[in-house]
């Protein structure tokens, strides 16, 4: 144990009591941003390796060819995790590493790494939250027409199953997609992601095959009487009119409909969101439907930051006062207590819901042994603090993962932005715990001492 950081808030009574019992405490982290590796052991390519080749894709051309050399350091990361204290780990799978071309052959290699790693985290007392697809798809099947292609649904499908079959008795969750709307808008509209398109058709199209996909994964698991929890994990925002003028309203309604509801509705009420402003819209077959609205055992909700929308003949809201992030997004925490609340009042009864990410991008320096992010201490404490406020207002929350366990491999940022806990030097691959880190790990030890008190006063009556 070193000292406690200088800057160490601690959580207000009403957080203490909410998030102290049966709440879960993890870090995330994915496949592609930490393992490198990228052609060892049988490993196919994906879709990341051949965009960040391509120039100008990519601060510096970097790419995750080497990351944080995690499939090699598995073991002393494990161990690690185990060292913040936290209950549970939440990682990727990287589809090309265990079905290199994407369909057919699986490789035995690749299974056994998710097989070790999951065993090790058993060991250590941490539970595994896996994730099927963060953004790796394997090439050969980008070859084919990728996610715009309907035949990619019924591999991942495949895919999802052999997985939940290899792992399912040891996972504590299993989430079919990550941030499908980044897979979809930021590869196929915006063109920053793999694998680049700019077509918002095409986008529209690739949204409903990952809503597919996730359908006829849930459904192919199901029969196969997958035994851990299975949901998806969805990136949602609240939105904010920069004024309340009709035109500032609209545009807010149009943006959450893309956002939030664009996934949310067909997951929990069979149908795409209609709003003026949505120009394009996917063909969909009967049936997809259907399947899309497979019953979940958990949703996941990363939550970064708030979308503005302002019309032209707005003014520009002003700076928020707590400032922005190295990645230059608004920080924000209110937002996840509105996005939270909303969703309840919106959709009902929802399966239970984890934060499966939320964290910084910080300018950190390591100097003397040392990271001082107090701002990223700031940041998840206010997070935590609004969490509190939606469970108080029937929100139901299991538990929070903080994005991410160790600074790793940002996309399109490269290696520039660091959202660790633990600091990666990137020339030597040595991990050093933040004040952040050793401040998220004696929070999580004074809750669970709260909890073990509550529990030991219970049972002497
Ligand atoms: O690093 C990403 C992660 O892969 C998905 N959610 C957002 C993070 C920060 O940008």
């Amino acid at each position: 144990m070193t000292d406690r950081p200088l800057n160490s808030p601690r959580l207000s009574d009403l957080a203490r009591r909410l998030l102290a019992d049966d709440f879960r405490w993890g870090v995330a982290t994915s496949a592609y941003q930490i393992e490198g590796a990228v052609d060892v052991d049988g490993r196919g390519p994906s879709i990341w390796d051949t965009f960040a080749r391509q120039p100008g894709r990519t601060v510096n051309g970097e790419s995750g060819a080497v990351a944080c050399d995690h499939y090699r350091r598995w073991a002393d990361d494990v161990a690690m995790i185990g060292e913040l204290g936290v209950d549970a780990y939440r990682f990727s799978i990287a589809w090309p590493r265990v079905q290199p071309q994407g369909q057919g052959a699986f490789n035995a290699k690749g299974l056994d790494f998710y097989d070790r790693l999951v065993d090790a985290l058993l060991e250590h007392g941490i539970a595994p939250h896996a994730t099927l697809y963060h953004w790796d798809l394997p090439q050969a099947l980008q070859d084919l027409g990728g996610w715009g292609n309907r035949d990619t649904a019924f591999h991942f499908a495949t895919y999802a199953d052999a997985m939940a079959r290899r792992l399912g008795d040891r996972l504590a969750s299993l989430a079919t997609h990550n941030e499908p709307w980044c897979t979809a808008v930021l590869g196929h509209e915006i063109g920053k992601f793999a694998p680049g398109d700019r077509d918002p058709q095409l986008a529209a199209q690739v949204s409903h095959h990952l809503l597919l996909s996730h359908g006829l994964a849930m459904s192919a698991m199901r029969a196969s009487g997958a035994r851990c929890p299975l949901g998806i994990v969805l990136n949602q925002s609240s939105v904010t009119p920069a004024t309340d003028s009709a035109a500032d309203r609209a545009g807010a309604a149009t943006e959450y409909a893309r956002f939030v509801r664009w996934y949310m509705d067909p997951i929990f009420r069979g149908e795409y969101p209609q709003d003026p402003g949505i120009a394009h819209y996917p063909e969909v077959r009967a049936g997809d439907m259907a399947l899309i609205q497979a019953p979940m055992d958990f949703l996941g909700v990363n939550f970064y930051s708030r979308i503005w929308v302002s019309r032209e003949d707005s003014p520009r809201p002003a700076p928020n006062a707590l400032g922005q992030t190295d990645m230059g997004w608004e920080i924000h925490p209110d937002g996840l207590r509105e996005l939270l609340v909303g969703l309840k009042d919106q959709y009902g009864a929802l399966p239970p819901i984890f934060i499966t990410e939320n964290g910084m991008a910080n300018a950190d320096t390591l100097q003397e042994g040392r990271v001082r992010d107090a701002a990223r201490i700031d940041y998840v404490h206010a997070h935590l603090e609004a969490l509190a406020q939606a469970k108080a207002a029937g929100v139901d929350v299991r538990g929070y993962f903080y994005w991410s366990l160790m600074d790793n491999y940002e996309w399109d940022s490269g290696y520039a932005k660091r959202f660790g806990l633990v600091h990666v030097d990137y020339e030597t691959q040595q991990r050093v715990f933040k004040d952040s880190a050793h401040w998220y790990r004696d929070t999580i030890a004074d809750l669970k001492a709260d909890a073990g008190r509550a529990a030991g006063e219970a049972a002497h009556g």
